[in-house]
């Protein structure tokens, strides 16, 4: 397996530099979760790290990969703001060879979250969403609420996101509102 060190590097060949210095603030803020939340901390690291490897990948990448693993053909009418996670995962355990699929969980989940998401998959869905250079309306509420109840973080994020998107008229993929449907009603 990769060091972390060998992992930075490959992250830095992958990103540019603003979006390397993203991926290396999400690792140090979910380290600071999984050890409020007694989630494993090397899982934490390795997907903060990992979570945007895919992010700047040409559309064809993300294509050619649906087709080669059989994953859900829905996918094709969404974009790099669902694929980068969920197509991603599967570009990191083929480049990088990480095989945990806690950690592949988690970097499939971090942009829509799911209805189902282990302590590992939430500690990077907020970290991901709070890390200290996120400057939105209701970024330090979303601070502070974490900080006190990961869970109500999670809740948080899923309500505000889809805000924005109906918003903003974008599209909202399905498990974006599986992820509203088992998390918001529940906090509120
Ligand atoms: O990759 P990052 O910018 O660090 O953050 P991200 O992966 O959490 O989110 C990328 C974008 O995806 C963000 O603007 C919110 C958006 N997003 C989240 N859920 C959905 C979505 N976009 C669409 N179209 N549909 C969704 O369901
Ligand atoms: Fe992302
Ligand atoms: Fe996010
Ligand atoms: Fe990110």
């Amino acid at each position: 397996p990769l060091t972390r060190g060998q992992l930075v590097d490959r992250l830095r060949a992958a990103l540019k530099p603003k979006r390397f210095h993203h991926v290396l603030r999400v690792e140090q803020t979910a380290i600071t979760l999984a050890k409020q939340n007694g989630v494993d901390v090397e899982k934490a690291s390795i997907a903060g790290l990992c979570h945007d490897y895919a992010k700047q990948r040409p559309d064809q990448d993300f294509i050619d990969e649906i087709h080669a693993k059989g994953l859900d053909p829905d996918l094709l009418n969404y974009g790099n703001a669902i694929w980068h996670g969920i197509v991603g995962a599967e570009l990191i355990k083929d480049e990088l060879g990480i095989w945990d699929e806690d950690i592949l969980n988690a970097v499939r989940h971090h942009t829509t979250g799911a209805a189902k998401m282990t302590k590992l998959e939430q500690v990077v869905y907020m970290a991901d969403y709070i890390e200290p250079a996120r400057d939105f309306d209701g970024v330090e509420s979303a601070r502070r609420i974490t900080a006190t109840d990961l869970g109500a973080g999670v809740a948080y994020q899923t309500k505000h996101t889809l805000e924005y998107l109906i918003e903003n008229s974008k599209p909202v993929y399905p498990k974006t509102i599986e992820t509203y449907n088992a998390w918001v009603p529940a906090y509120e």
